[in-house]
């Protein structure tokens, strides 16, 4: 097989960046190890920044968003027993979030590749990634039972945290940055409306909380819990209790309980890879870099660097000039570590660590009082939440 872009992994970065480069007439190739379905039904991010939303619209693939999605335009933040709406549009000149599930994009982006005929395989594990630094990588993977090569004048590994593509970046070159955090998330999903219009991120003595949505009808709520956590140790009365105990405030506000209809567990971990460019073979999404859920900003990173790494090629197409491609990985980064750096403000100011001292709980009481009592606090959350411009 041969194609000009062979992009592994089919999750949100590498259905976006096939979307990209489809509409721009660059021929590519998308190789998924897992099956439709699993991909279509793996629960993970909630929130779109303003650009994510954006580039979704210019790319054809926002009507459905459009339709079903929910427009926010704040979050509350829940301390010491007390409630701090953050207004996003009165604090960065008019940016707001989108409240559409990473697994309603992956469908939207699938439908308009299959009916686009753009090459996505599905079952296609790749294996290896061969040639990094020759003018004509090569991708080996398996599909339906057979060993398969794809030659490429380009590769994105787009494959995730656990992918094989970052390793065809050589270790003698490849700079990695961890950090590993003492907690975990325990997400929900319950058939009930969600008890907030906006979301809830609660600071309190038992730990972090979370109420998001998936609409009006679905709320999806975490709960910092334990490293090791076993979700079937967590029944729905002992988890809608937590929650309401975390939630607790001085007004009139109750936690509405309902079914819940899938648990799972969440490891905290931040994580970057440099560079993110290794020959002709770029990383992007997950591949590269992870950040705590808290500041939301997981997938809107992923859709982040394919949107920076498609106008790079795009270019190169109408110029013969590399010259966006060879600053992929610079032009990224500096996104990734102001998206790093917030995510970790984030959980650190609102999670309690096991053990945590009354000197580290009255820092983030204070720094918390500090966002809910000085605009010019809120306001560098909430650029920071509603996400910088794509450029
Ligand atoms: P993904 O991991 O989504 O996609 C990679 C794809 O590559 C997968 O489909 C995988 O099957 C495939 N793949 C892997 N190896 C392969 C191989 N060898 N060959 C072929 N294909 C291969 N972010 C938030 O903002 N909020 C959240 O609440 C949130 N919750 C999360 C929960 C979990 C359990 C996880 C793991 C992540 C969560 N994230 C969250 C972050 C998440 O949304 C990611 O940022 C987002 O999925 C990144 O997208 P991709 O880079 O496409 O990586
Ligand atoms: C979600 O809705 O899944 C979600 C929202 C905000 C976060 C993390 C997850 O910070």
């Amino acid at each position: 097989m041969r194609t000009t872009v062979g992009i592994i992994g089919g999750g949100p970065a590498g259905l976006l960046l096939a979307r990209l480069l489809h509409r721009a007439g660059i021929d590519c190739t998308v190789l998924e190890s897992r099956d439709r379905e699993y991909v279509e039904r793996r629960q993970r991010a909630g929130i779109l920044e303003q650009d994510t939303v954006d580039v979704l619209r210019a790319c054809g693939a926002g009507e459905r968003m459009d339709r079903e999605g929910l427009v926010h335009d704040g979050i509350e933040l829940r301390f010491d027993r007390r409630s701090h709406r953050i207004d996003f549009p009165s604090l960065t000149g008019g940016r707001r979030v989108m409240v559409y599930a990473q697994t309603e994009v992956v469908k939207d982006l699938i439908a308009l590749h299959l009916s686009d005929g753009v090459p996505l395989l599905f079952g296609a594990a790749v294996r290896a990634v061969e040639g990094a630094d020759t003018d004509r990588p090569v991708v080996r993977f398996e599909h339906q039972g057979r060993e398969e090569t794809l030659t490429c004048d380009w590769v994105v590994g787009c494959d995730g945290f656990h992918g094989v593509a970052r390793s065809a970046v050589p270790e003698r070159v490849r700079e990695t940055y961890e950090r590993a955090y003492p907690y975990s998330w325990l997400g929900v999903l319950a058939d009930v409306p969600p008890s907030c219009d906006e979301l809830v991120y609660a600071h309190s003595p038992r730990g972090f909380a979370l109420h998001s949505m998936r609409s009006p009808e679905v709320s999806r709520l975490y709960l910092q819990v334990p490293n090791g956590t076993d979700p079937a140790d967590w029944s729905d009365e002992r988890v809608w209790d937590e929650l309401a105990a975390r939630f607790a405030v001085d007004a009139d506000w109750e936690l509405e309980r309902g079914p819940i209809t899938s648990k799972a567990v969440l490891p905290m971990r931040s994580f970057v890879t440099e560079p993110m460019r290794y020959g002709r073979v770029f990383l992007a999404g997950d591949a590269a870099h992870i950040v705590p859920p808290t500041g939301a900003k997981g997938l809107n990173l992923a859709a982040a660097d394919v949107t920076v790494l498609a106008r790079a090629f795009v270019h190169l197409e109408e110029t013969g000039s590399a010259e966006l491609l060879d600053a992929y990985s610079d032009t990224c980064l500096r996104r990734v570590w102001r998206a790093e750096h917030f995510s970790y403000f984030m959980t650190t100011t609102l999670h309690t660590d096991p053990g945590q001292s009354g000197f580290q709980t009255r820092l983030q009481l204070s720094q918390l009082d500090r966002i809910a009592s000085s605009p010019h606090a809120a306001a560098e959350l909430a650029e920071n939440y509603t996400g910088l411009p794509f450029g």
